[in-house]
């Protein structure tokens, strides 16, 4: 090994955090002997602060895992066989170059489509900034719209309210007398490192607190005081028959309504029934939820009357067919009980990240010699393209930091789908399921290898300097290395022309909450002094006079007029309940019975961390069935099953438990794909089972998805 600067019996401790994509950003304290880890320690302040997980914590087998691609690599074999050789980064850069060249010179930039993902999340090394940075100065490419995460919350927080930025900072919630988990469970998903913290002291404190979830999660057990399970899919509905017991009782904020919104009549019409005669009471939402009427009853009272109230509506629900009704039905809610813009209440929508000065700003794609397809478009634009009324004919394939294959929809169409490209080309660190499929593998640094700055989701209030903690492992190279020498081997200029400390000073001082740039970096984290807690639309609220809000109205759009010209049944201008597709109702389930979910581990993040031996042996990576359905089926816990439909099936072990309601099940997302000679699937990858077809307003349907069970053979 090259000895490092640090001698042997020195002890150094690092400061870092996660770059990848949960909304965590917890901070990682790296202890050295010389060049080694020897272990790796956490904020230990008592109270909220950002304490690392599991998986921050098991960055050192990460980091350093025997698996970790360390040469560039060649397919020999058939694509998909998983053969390849070891190539110089000379032959490989080179490739690329050509092929891109190649490709650009014969059928056009629209050729080479970029599938860049969230393996970073970072400012500087962040992998979607540093791919658009590199496909902007090549004159463009086909790139992909629409966030896997939350395109339904986008949709409706755009519509509706004008922005995606809708996040509080989680002190907020210690005012709330009443939390609704709708489809959230922070207990494995963080949504910043402290928010659990602050529940839990809001539970402390007297708040009531439900969770409305189809499983009962880790989060219902811990800290809800009651489980309301729903049928997934189908939470528009429920929403919508509060708002008419609420109407009904008398039970909202007129004031609000009249000041800060627009078209609530009309909504008022359509839940009424005055619109299709169709009354929205409990008992319709019951058929539909199967929610007790008495129980919707309840949730409108509670949700009516205990202010502050934050009803806190995830984006798994929205991960559904017509997802965007759910959040915009859960915006006008907190709407009608005025609990926008003031502390304790609560706005879901898109969420959106801490400012910080923007590398990408000064650098942006042009727009012209961009196509854009839905990532649920993908496999259909690669098998049909132009004649199949797709924009491009895709001829190369650059993937960066996605796991593609695996966390979109519809695997086995992929698999169809990835044979059709001439060249694909993968950033990666791990010989993924997706970079199995590539021509030629790049080998990247791990978060702990580059120096960068921890910008947490809206709602930590803090930011990390992330520090270099060891050299790049041999033979590896960060994303921007990457690009940057592609692009001097492409006569491209202007890429990176600066040292990684001197773009990480430019964001320091282009951010007025960060001190100046030594001063951070010594500190390591820098904490935002907040008297009170931020509040999204505070301004609005409290002066509407200066502060319109950024909708086309000023007001909060219950009615969209934007929508109502797009004249589409499917995007309705006020929010309704569309009936999903493979629902609670849909004809299929004759054949497919039960719903299947798909959550995020608590030990992975997305299918990042999947080959990680301490986070895969403590992961839940069984089927959740309900006793019921096991029953009928002959089903024991324990069990090895199949999980079927027309597009695929897999094999996992079956979890029976009450803690799921009858009629759906659970995997969850993230395993690695991993297909037997016959196509099954041994990994327990959910999106074997998925339909790539997207929801009007971009939602991707995971959610949405019918299967059989049955005892695997
Ligand atoms: N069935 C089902 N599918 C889902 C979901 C679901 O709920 N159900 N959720 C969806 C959601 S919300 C999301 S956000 C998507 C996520 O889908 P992806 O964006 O594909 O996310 P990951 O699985 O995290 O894959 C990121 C990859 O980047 C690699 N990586 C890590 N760091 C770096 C780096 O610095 N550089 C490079 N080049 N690579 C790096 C990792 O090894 C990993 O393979 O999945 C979606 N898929
Ligand atoms: N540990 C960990 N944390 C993560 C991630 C990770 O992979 N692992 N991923 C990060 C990313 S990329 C994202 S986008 C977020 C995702 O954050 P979320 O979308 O909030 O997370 P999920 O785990 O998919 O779902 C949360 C809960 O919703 C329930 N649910 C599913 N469908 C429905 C429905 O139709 N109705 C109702 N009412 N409930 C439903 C599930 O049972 C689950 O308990 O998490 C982030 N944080
Ligand atoms: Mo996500």
């Amino acid at each position: 090994m090259v000895p490092g600067p640090h001698s042997d019996t020195e002890e150094r401790v690092v400061t870092t955090c996660c770059s990848y994509d949960c909304g965590g950003r917890c901070l990682l304290r790296v202890h050295l002997s010389g060049e080694k880890i020897t272990r790796i320690t956490t904020d230990t302040r008592p109270g909220p602060g950002p304490k690392a997980c599991p998986r921050g914590l098991a960055q050192k087998e990460v980091v350093g895992a025997p698996d970790r691609l360390n040469r560039p690599l060649k397919r020999v074999g058939e694509r998909g066989s998983g053969e390849f050789e070891a190539i110089s980064w000379d032959e490989a850069l080179n490739t690329v170059a050509q092929e891109l060249k190649k490709v650009k010179d014969t059928h056009g930039n629209h050729a080479i489509l970029l599938a860049d993902g969230f393996g970073s999340l970072s400012p500087l090394n962040g992998t979607r900034k540093t791919a658009r940075r590199f496909f902007s100065l090549f004159g463009g490419c086909t790139i992909t719209w629409g966030f896997a995460s939350n395109e339904g919350a986008n949709f409706a927080s755009r519509a509706t309210l004008g922005t995606i930025m809708t996040g509080n900072t989680r002190d907020n919630l210690l005012q709330s007398r009443l939390i609704i988990l709708w489809g959230w469970n922070p207990l494995a998903t963080r949504f910043g490192p402290d928010t659990v913290s602050y529940l839990t002291s809001a539970k402390e404190a007297g708040a009531k607190i439900i969770c409305v979830d189809p499983r009962r999660s880790p989060s219902a057990d811990a800290l809800a005081e009651q489980w309301v399970p729903i049928r997934p899919g189908t939470d528009a509905a429920l929403l919508i028959a509060m708002a008419q017991v609420m109407i009904e009782e008398d039970l909202y904020d007129r004031e609000f309504l009249e000041q800060h919104t627009l078209g609530f009549e009309k909504f008022r019409d359509y839940v009424s029934g005055l619109e299709d005669d169709q009354p929205k009471t409990p008992a319709w939402a019951e058929k539909i939820t199967g929610v007790p009427a008495d129980t919707v009853r309840q949730l409108a009272r509670d949700y009516g009357t205990i202010k502050p109230g934050a009803l806190w509506a995830s984006w798994a629900p929205g991960r559904t067919a017509y997802g965007e009704q759910y959040h915009r039905t859960a915006i006008t809610l907190a709407a009608m009980t005025g609990n926008i813009g003031v502390e304790g209440g609560h706005v879901s929508g898109g969420t959106g990240n801490m400012a910080l000065g923007m590398l990408g700003d000064s650098l942006p794609i042009p727009e012209s010699a961009n196509s854009e397809i839905h990532p649920a478009e993908v496999y259909d634009t690669l098998l049909r393209g132009k004649a199949g009324g797709f924009p491009s004919d895709v001829k190369l394939l650059y993937i960066v930091g996605a796991n593609l294959l695996n966390q979109y929809l519809n695997i086995n169409k992929g698999l169809e789908a990835l044979k059709m490209p001439e060249f694909i080309v993968a950033h990666e660190l791990f010989l993924t399921p997706t970079a199995r499929y590539a021509d030629i593998i790049l080998p990247v640094t791990h978060f702990f290898e580059t120096r960068d700055i921890g910008q947490p989701w809206l709602g930590g209030a803090y930011y990390i300097h992330m520090d270099r903690v060891m050299e790049p492992m041999p033979g590896t190279r960060s994303d921007m290395d990457i690009f940057s020498d592609l692009a001097s081997r492409m006569g491209l200029s202007g890429y990176d022309d600066k040292t990684d400390e001197q773009w990480l000073m430019e964001f320091v001082s282009a951010t007025p909450d960060l001190p100046e740039y030594e001063t951070f970096k010594k500190k390591g984290i820098h904490r935002l002094e907040q008297e009170r807690p931020r509040v999204a639309f505070r301004e609005q609220v409290e002066d509407p006079e200066s502060h319109p809000f950024p909708t086309p109205s000023g007001k909060i759009e219950i009615y969209s007029r934007a929508l109502a010209e797009m004249d589409d049944p499917l995007v309705p201008p006020i929010p309704k309940y569309l009936e999903t597709w493979e629902g609670p109702n849909d004809s299929l389930r004759k054949k497919y019975p039960l719903q299947v979910l798909s959550p995020h581990s608590k030990n992975r993040v997305n299918s990042f961390l999947d080959n990680i031996p301490s986070l895969k042996t403590s992961a839940d990576d069984s089927v959740w069935i309900n006793p019921d359905d096991a029953g009928s089926r002959g089903i024991r816990d324990g069990d090895r099953v199949k999980v079927f439909n027309d597009r695929g099936q897999l094999v996992a072990i079956a979890k029976v438990t009450g803690r799921i309601m009858a009629g759906v099940s659970s995997l969850d997302s993230g395993c690695w794909f991993d297909p037997d000679p016959d196509g099954v699937d041994q990994g327990g990858s959910h999106n074997v089972l998925t339909r790539d077809e997207k929801s009007p307003g971009g939602a991707f349907p995971f959610n949405s998805c019918l299967v059989q069970i049955e005892p695997a053979k």
